[in-house]
């Protein structure tokens, strides 16, 4: 590679963990160190299919489970040629959610396996970096209420968290565990370190595959 590419740097965690405002601070202080960054968000609401997605999750419609999973999926593909040109170019990507979240929602639904819900996302870039803001759900508690979106119950989130819990156990994929009751600052002093030392490892090697 001729020159440095940019790292993928994913943000994981229960609701209200702090994954947008770790995620828009990274970010800026990226910038602030002179390195380009490049925030992104799944679902990304704004595409065709985003917009289906959004659809659903605000409960304005209905869709079959499986078909869903695969829109979710279908949203990270169709994205990932400007990922590729961006990380290319030398921009760090800063995601909000990625297919972690994919494979831990659909999983949490009764009958689903780890292992089909992690099919349509074989292949795609691989992050360098996940960082998974944990967070007991007391603490999320207090920094509000749910909102009213689909999947936003206490009983749906206990079941998405143990999916987390059994993804992080694999070691194909660099997990850094943060503890995210710390004040804002702190968790972005923690993820700032993290994230320059993924950029420094990642800069000469080329974007592996995601779970292949
Ligand atoms: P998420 O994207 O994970 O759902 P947000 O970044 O939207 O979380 O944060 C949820 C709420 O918690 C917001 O009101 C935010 O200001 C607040 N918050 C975020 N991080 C912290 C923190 N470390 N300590 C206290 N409150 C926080
Ligand atoms: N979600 C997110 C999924 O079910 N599958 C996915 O692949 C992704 C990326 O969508 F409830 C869920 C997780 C969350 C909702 O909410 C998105 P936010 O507030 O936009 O992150």
């Amino acid at each position: 590679m001729a020159c440095k590419r940019g790292a993928l740097i994913v943000l994981e965690g229960v609701d209200r963990a702090g994954k947008t405002t770790q995620c828009t601070k990274l970010v800026e202080s990226f910038r602030e160190a002179g390195r380009a960054a490049h925030l992104m968000r799944f679902p990304d609401r704004t595409t065709t299919i985003g917009k289906l997605i959004s659809s659903y999750l605000e409960n304005k419609s209905d869709l079959e489970d499986h078909t869903v999973h695969l829109l979710f999926s279908a949203n990270r593909w169709e994205l990932v040629p400007l990922m590729k040109k961006k990380l290319e170019e030398g921009t760090t990507l800063i995601i909000d959610r990625y297919a972690f979240s994919g494979v831990a929602f659909t999983s949490a639904k009764p009958d689903f396996s780890i292992e089909w819900c992690k099919g349509p996302d074989v292949g795609l870039p691989k992050p360098d970096l996940v960082l998974y803001l944990q967070l007991s759900p007391d603490a999320a508690a207090q920094r509000g209420e749910f909102g009213t979106e689909r999947y936003e119950t206490s009983s749906f989130q206990q079941r998405v968290e143990g999916r987390f819990e059994q993804l992080m156990d694999e070691n194909s994929v660099n997990w850094q565990v943060i503890d995210a009751s710390q004040s804002i600052d702190e968790v972005h002093d923690n993820i700032k370190r993290l994230s320059l030392s993924a950029l420094t490892a990642a800069e000469h090697r080329p974007i592996a595959e995601l779970w292949r």
